[in-house]
């Protein structure tokens, strides 16, 4: 079987309206361990590396902003397949779009940022989530 690890983050958005916990407990119901758990403002190298891909596109500057505006609950979980998982969990990039009974479908909208503010962020394959948990939990 395939034990994955998996990096999540509550947006500032999803963190200042108070929603980590509902993020956490849709985590904990689905059966995912949580190993690890974070409450930070994060720098904008930290963001840098963490978005490389999307470096150089319209988005990425508005990006960082919104990122770095305030903190964010950072989470590593653990589990069978949990990298898939929690991409299903967390639903479609934009929130207005999203299904209903997903993260960003059920709490998330189009508040006239685009999609930039869509709640959560679920690491996309083994080798991103490798790299993102070096970045925001490297003793991890
Ligand atoms: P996801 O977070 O679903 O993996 P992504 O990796 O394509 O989506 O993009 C990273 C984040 O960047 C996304 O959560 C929100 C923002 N974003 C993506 N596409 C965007 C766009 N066209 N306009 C504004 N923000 C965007
Ligand atoms: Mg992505």
């Amino acid at each position: 079987m395939s034990t994955q690890r998996s990096l999540v983050l509550v947006k500032p958005d999803g963190f200042s309206r108070g929603l980590t916990g509902e993020v956490l407990r849709r985590i904990e119901a689905k059966g995912y361990r949580l190993v690890a758990l974070q409450i930070l403002t994060p720098s904008r190298e930290m963001l840098g590396l963490h978005y490389a891909e999307h470096e150089g596109k319209p988005f990425f500057e508005p990006l960082v902003d919104f990122m770095a505006s305030g903190p964010v609950t950072a989470i590593l979980i653990e589990g069978e397949r949990c990298i898939e998982g929690f991409r299903s969990l967390a639903g479609a990039t934009d929130p207005t779009t999203a299904a209903p009974g997903t993260i960003r479908g059920d709490l998330g909208r189009d508040w006239g940022h685009s999609v930039t503010q869509n709640v959560v962020h679920g690491s996309d394959s083994a080798e991103s989530a490798e790299r993102e948990i070096e970045i925001w939990f490297p003793e991890l």
